[in-house]
């Protein structure tokens, strides 16, 4: 921006736009698009990476491949780029959704508008002005009338603290920060964690170091993703439906683009059964294992033993070594998010893989030259890469200094769990507008980070055509949405299993509900139903006569 705009829209020494995002990944990019192109707001999207893409621009570790079908892990809203852009495979990794995102950006000249390399340290609501305040890391100040927060679910990283961690000599990666020089190629080295990244990396990179030890804390349930080249007829064939794709995905549970099942597991004999699944398995994907096969594998005690036990025989059909296969069956519920890999199981058949058991063996310190176990055992490393994921959904929120209605801030008002108003709202934080906030519908992210920014963008039209000045969930909405929220988590068996689901994986966080499990389709229902009762569980405050004589908006 040149100088004489910044100085003309300097004020109070902030520069002033009628809406502010946080992020620049799928939902910041998205929400840019329409509050500056369908509403003509005067809109600055900020994030702390180099590039665009958010989650795609910062997971560059080897294997990193989303495993939502590609041809629904993209936008719906840009008909022409649906037909015109062709991904590569059945899933897509990592350099093509960041090479996507890039040319979405691109195309529809979003980048002026982008800051990057700002990270925004604070978000203070003034009363008064009705505006909210921002600072980034380089002291330069901003205030907009509407704060969206595009912060991202699983963005902020999880670096478990180990006694002696700046002793050790080696290279430390978080798979999500990882370097664009690390080169692993011959190398001793040690990843911590087995969830859906650990899985990825550690598959990826066992052909290409020279050893590598494997720090499980949790075995995991992964069936295989069944990658592959898409033919050219399915292609064309996914290009002539996609009106109707959206329409089913936008109305499915999960947003993946199957059928969801409609059959109890026990309805079927155990010969149909074992075929069933053994047919999941061979077709690849995980939330196909988990949801396309039956109905009610993430309810039912039985039904879910029954999918625990066919992925267990796979892992002892599997594996070679039966002591490494033992420790790699898990025996609690297979209920975290369902994984999907390359060959993990097969991984620790190759001789230069070891696996630990950090839950019977745990890991004690780390030294100059490596990680001591508590059997006394020093694994010397060149590299040691945490897989520790995230403090997902409310993790970037409590980083920033968020301050709502009488400097309230955002981590005192979640202190019981984080909570919002149908995913995109929290109580005494006015004209601020969360994308996936907590209690979001937990599906394939991006038509649900759609569904929300289209919400938001019909609300925020809705309060510029009315001359409103604030708007703002009420405190029984939101704990009323909270409560809708846990009924239904709780009957889940995710409820009954540790993970980021539910914060379980960060030590000292509130283990509570984060997620929507309605599906998005009855969510969308939902935000319909609001809108088209006004806007019931918002409070609305309409401007005063000096806002309306001099508004902030510039052109
Ligand atoms: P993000 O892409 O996370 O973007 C958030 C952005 O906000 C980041 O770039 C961050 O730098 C920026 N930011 C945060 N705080 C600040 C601040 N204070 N100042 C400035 N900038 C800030 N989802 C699926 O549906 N299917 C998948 O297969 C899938 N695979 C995944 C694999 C991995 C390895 C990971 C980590 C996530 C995966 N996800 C998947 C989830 C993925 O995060 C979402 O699908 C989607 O990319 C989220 O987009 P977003 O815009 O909401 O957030
Ligand atoms: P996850 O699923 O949270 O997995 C993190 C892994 O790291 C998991 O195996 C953890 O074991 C392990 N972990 C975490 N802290 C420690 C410590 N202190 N010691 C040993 N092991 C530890 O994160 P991912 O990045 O794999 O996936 C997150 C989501 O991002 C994923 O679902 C995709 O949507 C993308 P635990 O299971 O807690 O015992």
């Amino acid at each position: 921006m040149n100088q004489s705009v910044i100085a003309k829209r300097s004020l109070g020494g902030e520069i002033h736009y009628d809406a502010i995002i946080i992020g620049a990944g799928f939902g910041g990019l998205y929400m840019l698009k329409k509050l500056r192109d369908e509403l003509g707001l005067n809109v600055r999207a900020f994030d702390k990476a180099g590039g665009v893409g958010g989650t795609w621009y910062w997971n560059r570790y080897p294997g990193a491949l989303s495993d939502s079908e590609s041809h629904v892990y993209c936008y719906s809203w840009d008909k022409e780029l649906l037909q015109d852009w062709t991904f590569s495979q059945r899933y897509v990794a990592q350099p093509e959704i960041l090479r996507y995102l890039n040319h979405v950006v691109e195309r529809h000249d979003l980048g002026k508008d982008i800051q990057l390399n700002t990270s925004i340290e604070s978000a203070i609501y003034d009363e008064e002005e009705k505006r909210w305040m921002l600072s980034d890391d380089d002291g330069r100040h901003y205030s907009a009338k509407y704060l969206v927060t595009a912060l991202g679910l699983l963005a902020a990283t999880n670096v478990p603290k180990f006694k002696g961690a700046d002793q050790f000599k080696g290279q430390t990666y978080h798979t999500a920060n990882w370097p664009a020089d690390a080169d692993l190629k011959g190398k001793r080295v040690g990843v911590i964690g087995t969830g859906s990244t650990g899985c990825q990396v550690i598959t990826a990179i066992a052909p290409i170091v020279q050893n590598l030890t494997v720090f499980q804390r949790s075995p995991q349930y992964t069936v295989p993703v069944g990658n592959g080249p898409l033919a050219g007829e399915t292609v064309d064939e996914i290009k002539r439906s996609y009106d109707e794709i959206w329409k089913e995905v936008r109305s499915s549970r999960l947003a993946f683009g199957f059928q969801e099942s409609q059959i109890p597991t026990m309805s079927v004999s155990d010969t149909e059964r074992k075929a069933i699944f053994q047919r999941a398995w061979d077709a690849g994907g995980g939330f196909r294992f988990m949801f396309e096969t039956f109905n009610d594998i993430a309810v039912d005690e039985a039904a879910n033993g029954a999918a625990q036990d066919f992925v267990r025989s796979k892992i002892t059909e599997i594996v070679q070594d039966p002591e490494t296969a033992r420790k790699l069956s898990p025996r609690e519920f297979y209920a975290k998010r369902p994984l999907c890999d390359s060959g993990y199981y097969a991984t620790f058949n190759r001789d230069n893989v070891a696996l630990v058991d950090v839950k019977a063996n745990p890991i004690v310190e780390m030294t100059p030259a490596g990680v001591r176990t508590e059997d006394g055992v020093e694994h010397v490393l060149d590299v040691l890469i945490f897989a520790t994921g995230f403090d997902a959904v409310d993790g970037n929120y409590k980083r920033m200094n968020i301050r709502g209605r009488g400097d309230m801030a955002i981590g005192e008002h979640w202190q019981d769990g984080p909570s919002s108003y149908l995913s995109v709202a929290t109580a005494n934080f006015p004209n601020m507008f969360m994308i996936l906030g907590p209690n979001g519908p937990f599906t394939n992210l991006p038509p649900t980070i759609e569904t929300e920014v289209e919400w938001v963008a019909d609300l925020i039209g809705y309060m510029e055509d009315h001359e409103l000045a604030c708007v703002e969930a009420t405190a029984q909405a939101e704990q009323k949405w909270g409560d809708t929220c846990a009924e239904i988590a709780n009957q889940t068996l995710f409820a009954k299993t540790d993970s980021w689901i539910f914060g379980a994986n960060i030590p000292g966080k509130k283990n509570s509900v984060y997620f929507y499990m309605g599906g998005l389709g009855a969510f969308s229902d939902t935000l319909k139903d609001v809108r088209n009762a006004d806007y019931k569980g918002f409070k609305f405050q309409a401007m005063s006569v000096r806002q309306k004589r001099v508004p902030h908006k510039l052109a």
